[in-house]
């Protein structure tokens, strides 16, 4: 209103600022590395929703969707440095950086995306690793498990000796155990890749199948349900410091509601990408007998023991850190 204006004004010329609180809009820059369509942005459209409603419009979000602002590996320290104030980061890009959180990318048998997001947060939270020192965390959430999408069939390990699979972090070193051909990039980059045959599959999550159209090359899923893919969403300290407490009370508020809430549409999403993907692109589904996946899980054995020696030559009770996951497992399944 012209009243409004006109106390600006004055504060302006003044210097001084008896400005009231719905002239002084915050506007947030929230910066995510994959296109629009797919979950890491359909999650940041709706906490930008429910931050404006629960704000009553004091908060303004700008979302940046596909790397317009920043791009999956300069995620965090963009974020750190102000070039954004919040950015959606996947973790298994840098894994050494991420050491505690990405225990939850060991081959633990997280069962879906939901019960998996709440024992990151709870994981976060209890030992508040000193790799977000330098954030503000807004919230975590993980993927469904990964399972293998290929243009051709994969039903025995033989398929996969030296088949050029793309994955990351976690994930990636399960491809290795079973013999593939891993090759590691953002799931930002996975689209041209398949398309240029430099890969001939990927190993994630399988709404990427609708989100990202892979139904159209990849003609087999199957079924591993070993491993899922853990994200955070974080915010400049400064940004954050500077935000009214009224706002930082609705933000906290939503750290947990938007972790179950991420984990729930991507569980329904999971199973809806997958009868799209049968129906309106003829993709089959293979799943492994009771003995071929332990076959297989057994070629996976020495991972976590491995991860729980050099986390421990770091300092870190790594041995502590998969018994608690292990724990929290059984905590939040449903
Ligand atoms: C992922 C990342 C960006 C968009 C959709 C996605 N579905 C699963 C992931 C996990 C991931 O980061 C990856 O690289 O497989």
């Amino acid at each position: 209103s012209l009243f409004f204006c006109v106390l600006a004004a004055i504060a302006f010329v003044s210097g001084t600022s008896p400005v009231p609180a719905q002239a002084k809009k915050v506007s947030l820059n929230y910066a995510n590395f994959p296109p629009a369509p797919t979950f890491p942005c359909v999650q940041m459209e709706r906490w930008k929703t429910e931050i404006e409603k629960r704000t009553d419009g004091a908060v303004q979000i700008n979302t940046f969707p596909g790397g317009t602002l920043l791009g999956a590996k300069e995620m965090m320290d963009g974020v750190i440095n102000g070039q954004a104030d919040i950015g959606c980061i996947c973790m298994a890009y840098q894994p050494g950086r991420f050491t505690v959180t990405n225990a939850t990318s060991l081959p633990l048998n997280i069962p879906d995306a939901k019960t998996g997001s709440l024992v990151l947060l709870d994981l976060y939270n209890k030992y508040q690793p000193e790799a977000f020192d330098k954030v503000k965390v807004l919230t975590m959430f993980v993927t469904a498990p990964a399972n293998i999408m290929s243009k051709a069939p994969v039903a025995e390990l033989s398929d996969l000796k030296g088949l050029d699979l793309r994955a990351s972090g976690g994930a990636a070193q399960i491809l290795k155990a079973w013999g593939a051909n891993q090759v590691g990039m953002p799931m930002s980059d996975t689209p041209e890749a398949l398309q240029k045959g430099v890969v001939k599959g990927l190993f994630s999550s399988l709404e990427v199948m609708k989100d990202l159209k892979f139904a159209e090359i990849c003609k087999y899923i199957t079924i591993t349900d070993t491993v899922i893919y853990p994200f955070a969403v974080i915010m400049n300290k400064g940004s954050w410091d500077k935000l009214p407490d009224d706002v930082k009370q609705v933000m906290d508020g939503m750290i947990q509601e938007q972790s179950a809430w991420t984990g729930e549409y991507m569980d329904r999403h999971v199973s809806d990408s997958i009868a799209w993907s049968k129906k309106e692109h003829q993709v089959e589904v293979i799943t492994l007998s009771a003995e071929k996946k332990a076959e297989w899980n057994a070629r996976l054995a020495p991972i976590t023991e491995s991860w729980i020696k050099t986390a421990q030559e770091k300092g870190l009770p790594g041995d502590r850190i998969v018994k608690d996951i292990k724990t929290l497992i059984e905590k939040h399944a449903a």
